[in-house]
């Protein structure tokens, strides 16, 4: 079984439905189990501020499948959910990013692990901390917990 961590994001209808929808869906998957979750943070939007807020969180879950068949699950997951691709960085009901998966790193055109913007971002390195704080990221040799306390203290890792 290979263990992987996503990022959960919802800012459009009721999010917090939309996250534990998404959650429940990933745990029907035959190849899924969903073995951590964070707590929910209610966060503003990065990067597109004119948009309401997020709400955000991670969960870990243990699989068989590959990341791109991973890939495939979530984005079918994300349709379901009623996401509408309108405007990259726009409001969405569901978005899930996969974040780390085992120790592999990966780029492909339409997806990198781990995912490329992760290590900027609190409202990922946050709820990521609560579930895989020791969880070492492959690209930086550096653990979870050490990235949020950077980014905290505003030490960019480019
Ligand atoms: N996702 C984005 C862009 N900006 N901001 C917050 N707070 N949370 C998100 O999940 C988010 C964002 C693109 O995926
Ligand atoms: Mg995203
Ligand atoms: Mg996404």
């Amino acid at each position: 079984m290979a263990v992987a961590y996503l990022g959960l994001g919802s800012n459009l209808g009721n999010r917090r439905e939309n996250l534990e929808s998404a959650i429940r869906r990933l745990g029907e998957q035959v190849e899924i189990n969903v073995t951590k979750r964070s707590s929910l943070y209610d966060t503003e939007p990065y990067g597109k501020t004119d948009q309401p807020d997020f709400m955000n969180m991670c969960v870990e879950i243990e699989t068989r499948i590959s990341p791109l068949d991973l890939l495939e699950s979530v984005l079918s997951i994300e349709h379901e959910l009623g996401r509408v691709r309108k405007e990259v960085w726009g409001p969405r009901t569901i978005d899930i990013d996969i974040l780390l998966y085992e120790d592999l790193e990966l780029s492909l055109d339409d997806l990198s692990i781990p995912h490329t913007q992760m290590h900027k971002r609190a409202f990922v390195l946050d709820p990521l901390s609560e579930i895989a704080g020791d969880a070492v990221h492959p690209g930086f040799n550096k653990t979870i917990e050490t990235l949020r306390k950077e980014l905290e203290a505003g030490e960019t890792n480019l």
